[in-house]
């Protein structure tokens, strides 16, 4: 019953079928910070950790993965596996390389929060559209803090021209979150945005008390203050569950073309109108993109965000693909060594 009001659909119980021939369990992680990890079973919350192979097979869980779980005692599990994801959240984590972080999984509704405040940043409400795109889960956009603001028409509705087709709230979490409750029954829903934005506000007006804490933001420039450090699935009063999220410094994308292209898609429909199918849109002969920018038609900070989003993801795509840089480079090089030896170039 209690991993219903979780989120547990018919879904992960056929997933569970083989591992619970087995004397395994179902669970769902909602705690995973520093290799330490907390689940919720049926019988309640148990400290857990994963086995090692999935260490190995570099497919630790994520908070949001539902696992197969052998109980060792009252308090202490053993997760043997992770069951397969609908969706998964990622940023690009540098380290040594740049890899893939999962940030969360199997979140249904990924809600952008965005404040009225100083905090009001069309383009960063991109860049989280973007993620969201990419991980699968519905997208939503919190304008928060209307109280604190005289023209939030106008900044809804530059919100509804770069989003036209995500539902979008205009609240006041410190009045009341209910405005967002019908969205969230019987999901999971992950509240992304900068520190300081009210995502925490938010979290406690849905679960009905306060579990999270809040702080004050900087007067001068709305800045947060970090409060929330670590991620955690909590689970709704009325079904579903909400993922906290702390706000990130800067939140590196990772995501594909694919997604960029969809949350920017009049662009995409618009270089599909240039004369050249490998136009660059910078100096070309009967180009859309440059006409759209001369008349208007198109924002040039909003083309602006999507050339910058794009030359994240290419860099990001080159420093994965070793392989495809070496083809870059041989290509080039074949190129170069063509051209020594024609004759234009060899007077
Ligand atoms: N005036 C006003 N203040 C709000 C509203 N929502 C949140 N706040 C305040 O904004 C401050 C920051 O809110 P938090 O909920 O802690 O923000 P957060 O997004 O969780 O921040 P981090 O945990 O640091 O990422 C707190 O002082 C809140 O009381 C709102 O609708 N109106
Ligand atoms: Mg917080
Ligand atoms: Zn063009």
């Amino acid at each position: 019953m209690f991993l219903e009001n979780l989120g547990a659909d018919e879904r992960v119980r056929q997933l569970i079928q083989p591992h619970a021939q087995q004397g395994l369990e179902l669970g769902r992680v909602c705690f995973a910070s520093h290799e330490q990890y907390s689940i919720y079973l049926e019988s309640g919350v148990h400290d857990a950790t994963p086995a090692g192979r999935l260490r190995w097979d570099d497919t630790l869980p994520a908070v949001g993965d539902w696992v197969a779980a052998r109980k060792v005692d009252q308090s202490f599990a053993l997760i043997e596996e992770v069951l397969p994801r609908r969706t998964q959240f990622s940023r690009a984590a540098a380290g040594t390389a740049l890899r893939e972080q999962v940030i969360a999984a199997n979140i249904d509704l990924a809600v952008i929060v965005c404040g009225l405040d100083h905090d009001f940043n069309l383009r960063r409400i991109e860049r989280y559209l973007v993620l969201a795109r990419e991980s699968g889960a519905a997208s939503l956009i919190v304008l928060n803090k209307a109280d604190l603001c005289h023209e939030h028409d106008e900044k809804a509705a530059s919100v509804r021209a770069i989003a036209p087709d995500v539902p979008l709230l205009v609240m006041s979490a410190r009045q009341s979150a209910a405005p967002l409750e019908p969205f969230t029954r019987g999901k999971t829903i992950a509240l992304l945005g900068s520190s300081g934005a009210g995502k925490s506000t938010i979290a406690n007006g849905l679960l009905g008390e306060t579990i999270q804490s809040t702080s004050e933001v900087r007067e001068h420039d709305s800045r947060g203050r970090h409060t929330t450090t670590s991620r955690m699935l909590i689970s709704l009063p009325h079904g579903g569950a909400l993922i906290d999220n702390p706000g990130m410094r800067e939140l590196q994308l990772w995501a594909s073309e694919s997604s960029l292209g969809d949350v920017f898609s009049e662009i995409a429909a618009l270089a599909a109108g240039c004369r050249f199918a490998n136009c660059t849109h910078t100096s070309e002969p009967n180009c859309a993109v440059l006409a759209a920018l001369e008349s208007g038609e198109l924002d040039a900070a909003r083309w602006q965000s999507y050339k910058k989003l794009e030359a994240e993801l290419r860099y990001q795509h080159r420093v994965q693909n070793p392989g495809a840089m070496a083809a870059e480079k041989k290509k080039w090089k074949t190129i170069h060594k063509a051209m020594r030896h024609h004759p234009k170039y060899n007077r």
